[in-house]
């Protein structure tokens, strides 16, 4: 006889003070649980009032709701207590339920039990957790169209249409002696090159998914007294940085995260480019440096009042975007983008410029690969179909094709979990954290 699933709880809200908490509990006892904690034995679906206690002693007045398998989160048998919002009785009532026979769930539990029963697929999982994390409205837009299964939608699309090459060409092998054709060697090379197609861009989505999700760094570059920490501090909208006349104040990366052209973007202050030959500041700048290399967007800093000058390391930063500051002193040159923080001009239009460039290049939309584990399984399909393609090129037998291309199929699958490997369960839900 196969084991019992085990009766799981956790609570389902952040610990602290307010007006309610839920507790969820899940598995074939969460009703028989809720009955001897209360005595109560809703309908399914139906909000019920119940007094919980155990032995006597009471716990709290929740509403409890009970889902019937298999229409619940999770697939399962599963009860929700609302309960008062207090740590305390959250604490008490957890404890009852596991003296009543259930267990307290693991990270992800709850989201890997609702994966298992083929409620949700591994990409709807992970963008639960997204969607939890995000912080501007864009990243929450892209991670509920996740949810609701754009991507997946599109990733079982173009597996669809490669099981279906895989098909042809097996009935190929199969009736081969017949004399029949399932399908030509030209068909079968035109439908892998559309397969590879797809499969390219879907994993060029990933570059616009992953600076949705995971937020922007921009750095500000400029020689020492270009006005850098000055502007940091206007667009956090706090002296963040120290500002001073003396030109090497800034040391250490300054770094705040703001909302522009909605997402979070990180901006870094850093030491002004130059050689000091002091020992601190030469750290500084290297700091700088390196911070640049891996930024999303550069804003490179020149005094509008100095000018650029030989030591400005602008040619190293091709696509920076140059501001020249304090323009209350001295005009920037004609059509440049020119701001003061001292006299409030051109703020504005920075903030438009950099608006536009985030959304026009880094928002993604719903449908985008938002993390390397979805991006390793495209890219496992396409190097598989790319081979597939040499294969067919070379003359090679029907089989030799099709070890190609149910690789590229597997790989494919392994995005949405229609095909599972149990470490990648373990890897995606231990960073959930407990009750979901
Ligand atoms: N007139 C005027 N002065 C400004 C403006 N912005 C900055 N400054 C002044 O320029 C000086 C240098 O400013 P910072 O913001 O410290 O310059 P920085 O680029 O961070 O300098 P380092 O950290 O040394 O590399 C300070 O005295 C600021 O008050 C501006 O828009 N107009
Ligand atoms: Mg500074």
């Amino acid at each position: 006889m196969a084991s019992e699933l085990d009766t799981i709880v956790a609570p389902a809200t952040p610990l602290g003070r307010g007006a309610l908490a839920i507790v969820r509990i899940d598995g074939p006892r969460s009703a028989d649980i809720l009955e001897k904690l209360s005595a109560v034995s809703p309908d399914a679906r139906l909000a019920t009032l119940a007094q919980l206690s155990l032995d006597g002693e009471p716990l709290d007045e929740c509403i409890a709701i009970r889902y019937a398998a298999p229409h619940s989160f999770t697939g399962n048998d599963l009860v929700e207590l609302t309960l008062h919002g207090s740590p305390l009785l959250v604490e008490r009532v957890i404890a009852a339920i596991v003296e009543c026979g259930a267990r307290l769930a693991e990270p992800g539990e709850f989201t890997e039990r609702a994966v298992l029963n083929g409620k949700l697929d591994l990409v709807q999982a992970e963008s639960i957790a997204d969607l939890i994390n995000s912080r501007t409205a864009l990243q929450a837009r892209l991670s509920l169209g996740n949810l609701q299964g754009v991507l997946s939608r599109r990733a079982a699309a173009v597996r669809e249409s490669l099981l279906h090459v895989i098909s042809r060409l097996e009935a190929a092998l199969d009736f081969s002696e017949e004399g029949y054709e399932f399908i030509t060697r030209d068909d079968a090379r035109r439908e892998i090159e559309h397969a590879i197609a797809d499969v390219e861009a879907l994993a060029e989505t990933y570059r616009r998914g992953r600076a949705t999700t995971s937020g922007l760094t921009a750095v500000i570059l400029g020689r020492p007294n270009a006005g850098k920490s000055t502007l940091l501090n206007r667009l956090v909208g706090s002296d963040r940085a120290i500002v001073t006349p003396i030109p090497g104040t800034t040391r250490d990366i300054v770094r705040e995260t703001i909302e522009i052209g909605g997402l979070p973007v990180t901006i870094a202050d850093t030491a002004g480019l130059r050689t000091s030959g002091d020992v601190v500041e030469e750290i500084g700048v290297a700091r700088a440096r390196e911070a640049a290399a891996s930024a999303d967007i550069i804003l490179y800093l020149v005094d509008a009042s100095a000018g650029l000058t030989v030591e400005d390391e602008l040619a190293s930063y091709p696509d920076a975007i140059v501001i020249y500051t304090k323009t209350d002193l001295a005009l920037a040159p004609q059509g440049a983008l020119g701001i003061s923080v001292k006299a409030e001009n051109g703020i504005d239009e920075l903030l438009n410029r950099l608006d536009a460039i985030v959304r026009d290049e880094f928002a993604a939309a719903a449908g985008s690969l938002v993390n390397e584990r979805q991006r390793q399984a495209v890219l496992g399909g396409k190097e598989a179909l790319a081979t597939a393609l040499v294969a067919l090129d070379a003359g090679l037998d029907e089989p030799v094709i099709l070890v190609d291309l149910y690789r590229a199929s597997t790989s494919l699958g392994l995005l949405t979990g229609a095909i599972t490997q149990e470490h990648v369960f373990a890897e995606i839900f231990s960073k959930f954290c407990i009750g979901k």
